[in-house]
Order: C-alpha cells, then sequence, then structure tokens
C-alpha cells in the first residue's frame, strides 16, 4: 500500500495513524504542494491523501482507507463512536484552521521544499481564508475562540488512550486534529487533553510536529 500524502494533512494522519496503530508498514510519498500532475496522473483530479491498494486500486476517502486498513487481520478500533465527538472534530477542523494552515509554510515540511510549492500552498490558502500573515498577527484572538472548544474535549475524553474507553474511529477523529493544533506555541492542551494526545502519539511512535 502505499499514500500519497502532505506531512501537515490531518485527513493523512488519520491514515498514518491507523497503520501505526495495526503495526502495518505504510509507504509514504509526500506530495510537493504545487504537484498536481502527480494528482492528476493518479486520480484525475487534485486531491490528498490517495491510497493505492496492493490491488492498485486508489481509495479517495480517508475514513474509507483507515477502514480497509483496520480491516486486514483483526481490527482493532471496535469501540463505540458517539455522535458528540464527531461534532466536535468538525468543529475543531474549523476553528483551528486559522491557527494552523498560515504556520505550516513556517516548519520546514516536504511538501514546500521549492519555493513553487511554498508559493502554491500560501495562494490557496490566501484566497480560502486571507493573507497567512495577518492570520498569524491575530493568533490570540483566535487562540482564546479555541480554548472553550478544547476544553468541551476535555469533557469528553474517557481514557488517556481511548476517546470513549476502547479505540474506535473516533481517536481516528480527534487524534490528527490535535496533532495539527500542537504547531501552535504558546497552546496549552487542557490536563486530560494533552494526556491523551501524549499517550496516543507515544502508541504509534509519531513526534509531534514542530511548534512555531
Ligand atoms: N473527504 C476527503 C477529503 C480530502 C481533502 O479534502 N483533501 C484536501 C487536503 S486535506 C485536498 O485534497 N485539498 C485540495 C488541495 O490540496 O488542493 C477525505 O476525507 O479524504
Amino acid at each position: 500500500m502505499r499514500l500519497y500524502m502532505f506531512e501537515h494533512c490531518s485527513l493523512c494522519f488519520r491514515v498514518r495513524m491507523t497503520a501505526a496503530l495495526k503495526r502495518r508498514h505504510l509507504q509514504e510519498t509526500v506530495v510537493l504542494d504545487d504537484d498536481s500532475e502527480t494528482m492528476m496522473a493518479l486520480i484525475g483530479r487534485r486531491q490528498i491523501p490517495i491510497l493505492i491498494k496492493d490491488d492498485g486500486k486508489a481509495m479517495l476517502e480517508s475514513m474509507d482507507m483507515v477502514k480497509h486498513i483496520d480491516g486486514l487481520g483483526e481490527p482493532i478500533l471496535t469501540g463505540p463512536e458517539r455522535p458528540e465527538v464527531a461534532a466536535w472534530a468538525d468543529a475543531m477542523a474549523a476553528k483551528s484552521a486559522p491557527l494552523t494552515w498560515p504556520r505550516y509554510p513556517l516548519l520546514g515540511l516536504p511538501e514546500f521544499a521549492t519555493v513553487a510549492a511554498l508559493d502554491h500552498y500560501t495562494a490557496r490558502k490566501r484566497k480560502a481564508l486571507g493573507d497567512l500573515v495577518e492570520l498569524r498577527a491575530k493568533t490570540r484572538e483566535y487562540l482564546n475562540e479555541l480554548m472553550p472548544h478544547l476544553d468541551k474535549l476535555e469533557a469528553l475524553i474517557e481514557t488517556p488512550g481511548a476517546v470513549n474507553g476502547t479505540r474506535s474511529l473516533d481517536d481516528i477523529r480527534v487524534l490528527p486534529l490535535l496533532r495539527s493544533a500542537a504547531v501552535v506555541e504558546g497552546l496549552r492542551f487542557p490536563q486530560k487533553v494533552r494526556s491523551y494526545f501524549e499517550t496516543m502519539m507515544a502508541a504509534i511512535g509519531y513526534q509531534p510536529l514542530p511548534a512555531i
């Protein structure tokens, strides 16, 4: 199996963390942000993540990829799902974007290894959310909006090793978003959130991204 991905991409991290939890090797190819040709050649459009299965077929939905990998051998994401966790994750993605998107290009990530790739990302994110420098200047404001949302997660976490007590698709929804949020220097996770983040990252053997 080969995953075409961006290092900063939380949907890609869903797939990577599942493979890590399953102790399955996943070949990874980081695509430059401006390398639309590679995506077009694989699936006929621009989209990441792309999983090429062992049979050569492409998968395009991160949660389908997660279920596919979990279904190889004995499934491990067997715990219950809670709609309130999925709702938390949906809202988190939107609330954290103004903090995380302007920081990714500063982290030395491989998808931004060329000036053209960096410019491509900057232009498409400016179009979606506004000037990245101005967004970074509003860090305090966005953090103040984000903290109550992290407090909501604090109340939802049941154990440090699984948001619902037993590992489930909800862990796949939550952990990648925390990994992204952790790029914001000065962001302090509430105690249970921090413990969950550290326990899960240790379980999959991943270091956090740099923070800035
Ligand atoms: N439903 C898809 C969504 C995939 C998606 O939105 N990918 C984003 C990157 S995170 C993308 O391809 N954006 C277009 C681009 O990078 O130009 C999934 O869960 O895998």
